[in-house]
């Protein structure tokens, strides 16, 4: 056992020794020959790996190669390195000198950052940062994001990992005892999991260790929990603070501002982005009331007597919702066409002077009701509600998460609340959005009152929000084995999760059997409509699959008989199709299970056909990448 790591170990540190001087291609060569061996045994990949030879050269670890180790363990000249080594408009793999950080923090009116939620998987903190990069565009900030994250399995033994990154024990630094089997989480640099210069071609973004370099704290103070230190952050003047700023009542410490949790959307409200004058206009909102208990600024004073219609919606909303989706308020609206009579009764609700809205008047003809989607928003626009922008969760669940589905809801005007009304006067250095907003929540934690404003964060997401490039290079290449597996057919994709989702009753299927017939029916479904689409757009490139070729499975299932079934009903896994110079290539945090399975989803984005199941945030980042990549929206499934 203790030899196989130490070789492992060794293994590792002198592939990145020898990728500075030597092409290993001649060491492990072989191993790439052996590679697509579909058909003559399921662990031919695994042949080579673990290493057995890596002691021709000098097993030395180096951990100058690391930056994990720089960062994370080391004080002195090295602890000012930051991670963000990516090269990008600031120059190649170099530190952003302070000057460009506040550079880009000046561009806008100070920070914006959270309490992160380090205890959750990288999918959901994906998920929160996406909706913190928003609110940041919203506010005019500069978004901070944590420096790292916890890798939560290793791939390999532990200690393999445990050399590659620092070690935190879960359960002590959240106390809590969620994690009691495996309490190991390890410190990952966050440019591992996304690419952060890219994200600055959404917003400016800075990462937490850079914020505290430009006050001139030590990276070290960096909360183990995510939880933003409001003491010792706020402790220090900004480097570039002259010295009438620091002779303020404050001696020039950031100040703070904090949206506290239970404002930023209570039971009975509806957070959207910002409120368009005419809505306003419409509701009759006044500025000048606020309520600082609260937090809330602005107040709808339109006293207009609730119709009919309006009573009717509302009576549709469930507890503690607020919005309705669209397809139900149509059917509301409808019924409410059969009985016009009664409704004319009614003494008509006063208008707004707004054309729009004039043009909307009830008509007394029963040939001109509107019967477009238009017609029916004025309808509604005229008993108080208003149509908000949003996504569509799958199986009307909140957990995908995803910008790929594009949806209309319904909402009471008078429940809307503006992120940018409410808080965009604030002129505090930092704004802080307290505690924890993802459950339950839409993409970006709030709702659009235009199309355009939700159509620019789908394309913030889509355009700015990227794996790394390691990432996608890989899935590139590992995407062109899957097509040689199945002879330049298209092939398909699914995520079967099993693991803690076994435990938690959140599978549809408790037996691996079952839950492998559950994906092969939906596949082979899918497999007649890349009949269909070569049918109408017939290429070279879009082949269908056959109905006995293999497929890509991404799962945790780890155990051998597990696998062994996967293999023999022609499922294909990562570990099939990764070789030794994939790792070589990659860098070492591939020995991440929670890198893998970017890599993963990176893959599975690529797939002819996609399958996964709804209570998981795996396929929303899926299918984030498929709509980047304008994949057809018929060729995935969310069940
Ligand atoms: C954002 O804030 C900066 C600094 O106050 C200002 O110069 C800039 O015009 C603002 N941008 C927008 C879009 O309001
Ligand atoms: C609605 O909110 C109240 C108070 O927060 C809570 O007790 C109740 O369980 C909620 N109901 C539903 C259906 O979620
Ligand atoms: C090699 C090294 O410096 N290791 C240290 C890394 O950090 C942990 C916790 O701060 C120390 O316990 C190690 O000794």
């Amino acid at each position: 056992m203790w030899r196989r790591i130490l070789c492992l170990v060794l293994a590792f540190a002198s592939i990145f020794l020898l990728s500075q001087t030597l092409d290993l291609s001649q060491v492990y060569g072989k191993s790439k020959s052996k590679l697509i061996l579909w058909k003559s045994g399921r662990h031919q990949t695994h042949a080579d790996w673990p290493p057995k030879h890596p002691k021709i050269f000098e097993p030395l670890y180096d951990d100058s190669q690391d930056d994990a180790r720089n960062t994370f363990n080391k004080s002195g000249p090295s602890a000012e390195k930051t991670l963000d080594e990516e090269d990008d408009e600031y120059g190649p793999r170099h530190n952003l000198r302070l000057e460009k950080l506040q550079d880009m923090v000046r561009q806008t009116k100070g920070y914006y950052t959270r309490d992160y939620s380090k205890a959750l998987g990288w999918n959901n903190m994906r998920y929160i940062l996406e909706a913190s990069l928003l609110h940041a565009r919203l506010l005019n900030r500069t978004l901070i994001i944590p420096s790292y994250v916890y890798a939560r399995a290793c791939d390999f033994d532990k200690e393999v990992c445990s050399a590659y990154a620092d070690t935190v024990n879960r359960n002590e630094v959240f106390n809590s005892d969620e994690w009691k089997s495996q309490p190991l989480g390890w410190r990952v640099p966050i440019t591992k999991m996304m690419d952060v210069p890219r994200l600055r071609r959404s917003q400016p973004v800075i990462i937490l260790s850079d914020y505290l370099r430009l006050h001139g704290l030590p990276p070290s103070l960096e909360t183990a929990t995510g939880y933003w230190d409001r003491d010792k952050y706020h402790s220090q003047p900004s480097v570039f603070a002259d010295e009438m700023t620091k002779g303020n009542a404050i001696g020039g410490r950031p100040s703070l501002f904090v949206l506290k949790n239970g404002w930023y959307d209570p039971t009975g409200t509806v957070r959207v982005d910002r409120l368009p004058q005419d809505l306003r206009d419409r509701g009759g909102w006044d500025p000048r009331s606020t309520d600082p208990d609260n937090g809330r600024v602005g107040e709808w004073v339109d006293s207009a007597k609730k119709s009919p219609l309006c009573a009717s919606l509302e009576a549709a909303l469930s507890e503690n919702e607020s919005t309705l989706t669209w397809d139900r308020a149509k059917e509301i609206l409808l019924e409410h066409i059969g009985k016009r009579d009664e409704y004319e009764h009614d003494e008509p609700v006063e208008l707004p002077e707004d054309e729009r809205i004039k043009s909307a008047k009830f008509s007394r003809s029963r040939s001109r009701w509107p019967k477009t989607d238009q017609g029916l928003e004025r309808e509604l626009i005229r008993n108080g509600w208003e149509v908000v922008y949003t996504y569509e969760g799958a199986l009307g669940m909140e957990y995908s998460k995803t910008v790929a589905t594009p949806a209309r809801q319904v909402a009471p005007r008078s429940r809307f609340r503006g992120l940018v009304e409410e808080y965009g006067h604030a002129t505090e250095d930092v704004f802080l959005l307290e505690g924890e907003t993802h459950l339950g929540r839409k993409p970006g934690g709030l709702r659009f009152t235009t199309s355009a404003g939700r159509d620019e964060f789908t394309s913030m997401i889509l355009d700015g929000f990227h794996l790394p490039h390691e990432v996608l290079q890989l899935a590139q290449q590992i995407a062109g084995r899957m097509r040689d597996i199945v002879q330049g057919r298209e092939w398909m994709g699914a995520h079967m999760r099993r693991g803690d989702f076994v435990n938690v009753g959140w599978v549809m299927e408790k037996s691996i059997e079952d839950h492998f017939k559950r994906i092969q029916s939906r596949l082979e479904d899918g497999r007649q409509i890349l009949g269909q689409i070569a049918v109408e757009a017939p290429s070279e490139y879009n082949i269908p699959p056959l109905s006995d070729d293999p497929f890509y499975l991404a799962t945790d299932e780890r155990a051998p008989e597990g696998l062994d079934y996967i293999a023999q009903n022609r499922g294909i896994v990562i570990h099939d199709l990764l070789t030794i110079n994939d790792y070589r290539t990659f860098g070492w945090s591939l020995v991440f299970t929670d890198v893998l399975s970017l890599v993963e989803q990176a893959v599975l984005a690529q797939s002819g056909y996609f399958y996964a199941h709804a209570m998981s945030s795996v396929p929303g980042a899926v299918l984030n990448i498929r709509a980047a990549r304008k994949a057809d929206p018929r060729t995935f499934l969310i069940d």
